[in-house]
């Protein structure tokens, strides 16, 4: 049996076109996504992360479609193509691409499948990288490996690529509800806590922790103020023990970051809203709920109304814990419904409004009401 070895010239225009277009989209695909998740990078791109997050989006689905094209066109056949080089960008392809839905899909999925999901997506990214090296190292040296077993050559059909892109798909399934990813990350801790170090014994570790600022703005409890002002009777500023004095208010909610992490049962402990009015008495005018950080840089604002819902507080403890500073120490705002970017950190100031004011990711084009939806 003769095996026609790889030519380019045999190859039609138009698949080669697209061989290139998978790599160069594959490299913004991880360049986007760095850009997304690690907080270094993150916070210098701060003004362009939502069109970042948009077009890492985009590139995801066209580079989905790129993968299913051998299957919507017959390749011409010849045996020449290495059953690896088939194989394996179906099997991890497969996976990084029903992971990186579910992320998109914020209230599509469970948020426990949903935070595995995103460990996945990155480690499957790697080993997809890394393939990638392999295989563009083998061709720059025109390597040809003992043409058999996975080494051999192949005329990839309909039927091996349903085979390997289940495979990839069931894979994913198994990865996101059971949790063999926990192993990993205890191996390697920083892949999912931004590189913080370890956290405290019961405490659930967070996708990042994201600061605007250079830095995680210190506070010591004995000068932590809460300013609580505005359109009311008596504005305060409480002191620490004044905090802790009002009636502590418990829930278990799931977090959720508009750039694809999740958490999911986090406990929170703190105090609702409806108590500081009790103290502050806001007048009759009052629509809105103005939060200011001591970072100096970021502030959010709800609506008298969604400040008021029962799910939202503001929190001292997470998961029995203080927070951590990175996480907002001593004090943060909560607001579960919400995309994360709500939940202000460091919170010194809550002032009750006639006005909204424009927060911090809202000035940079996030919407104003940030309810948890499926996808963009
Ligand atoms: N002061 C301040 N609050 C903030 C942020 C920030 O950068 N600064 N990031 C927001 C975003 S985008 C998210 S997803 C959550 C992240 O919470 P974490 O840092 O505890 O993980 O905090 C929100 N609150
Ligand atoms: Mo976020």
């Amino acid at each position: 049996m003769t095996i026609k070895w790889f030519k380019h010239g045999k190859w039609p225009r138009w698949l080669i076109g697209l061989h290139h277009y998978t790599i160069g989209s594959f490299i913004l695909l991880v360049v986007t996504g760095v850009a997304l998740y690690l907080p270094i990078v993150h916070t210098a791109l701060i003004p362009y992360l939502p069109i970042i997050y948009q077009i890492h989006i985009l590139l995801g689905l066209i580079f989905t479609v790129t993968l299913i094209v051998p299957f919507l066109r017959v390749l011409p056949a010849g045996r020449r193509i290495w059953r690896y080089d088939w194989v394996l960008p179906l099997l991890v392809g497969a996976p990084i691409v029903v992971t990186g839905i579910m992320l998109w899909g914020v209230t599509l999925f469970p948020t426990t499948a949903r935070s595995r999901a995103f460990t996945w997506h990155g480690w499957l990214t790697i080993l997809f990288g890394a393939w990638i090296l392999v295989h563009a190292f083998y061709k720059a040296l025109g390597i040809r490996p003992k043409a058999n077993g996975i080494a051999g050559r192949v005329d990839p059909d309909r039927r091996m690529f349903l085979r390997w892109t289940s495979a990839g798909v069931l894979g994913a399934a198994v990865v996101t509800v059971i949790d063999p990813a926990s192993l990993l990350t205890r191996l390697m801790p920083q892949q999912t806590g931004g590189g913080r170090g370890p956290a405290s014994a019961g405490v659930q570790r967070f996708g990042a922790y994201y600061t605007v600022v250079s830095g995680y703005p210190k506070m010591t409890l004995a000068d932590y103020r809460l300013q609580v002002t505005g359109d009311v009777a008596k504005p305060m500023a409480l002191q620490w023990s004044d905090v802790q004095s009002v009636p502590k208010y418990r829930e278990t909610k799931d977090f959720h970051c508009v750039t694809g992490w999740s958490v999911p049962n986090v406990q929170w402990e703190g105090i609702h809203i409806s108590q500081l009015m009790k103290l502050v008495q806001p007048r009759a005018g009052v629509k809105y709920v103005n939060f200011y950080s001591f970072d100096g840089q970021y502030s959010e604002s709800l609506k008298l109304s969604e400040a008021l819902d029962p799910t939202v507080l503001l929190a001292y403890q997470m998961d029995g814990q203080p927070l951590r500073q990175e996480q907002g120490y001593p004090l943060r705002l909560v607001v579960p419904k919400m995309y994360g970017y709500k939940s202000i950190k460091w919170l010194t100031r809550v002032e009750f409004s006639a006005q909204p004011i424009t927060g911090y990711w809202e000035r940079y084009g996030y919407p104003n009401e940030a309810y948890l939806t499926s996808g963009v």
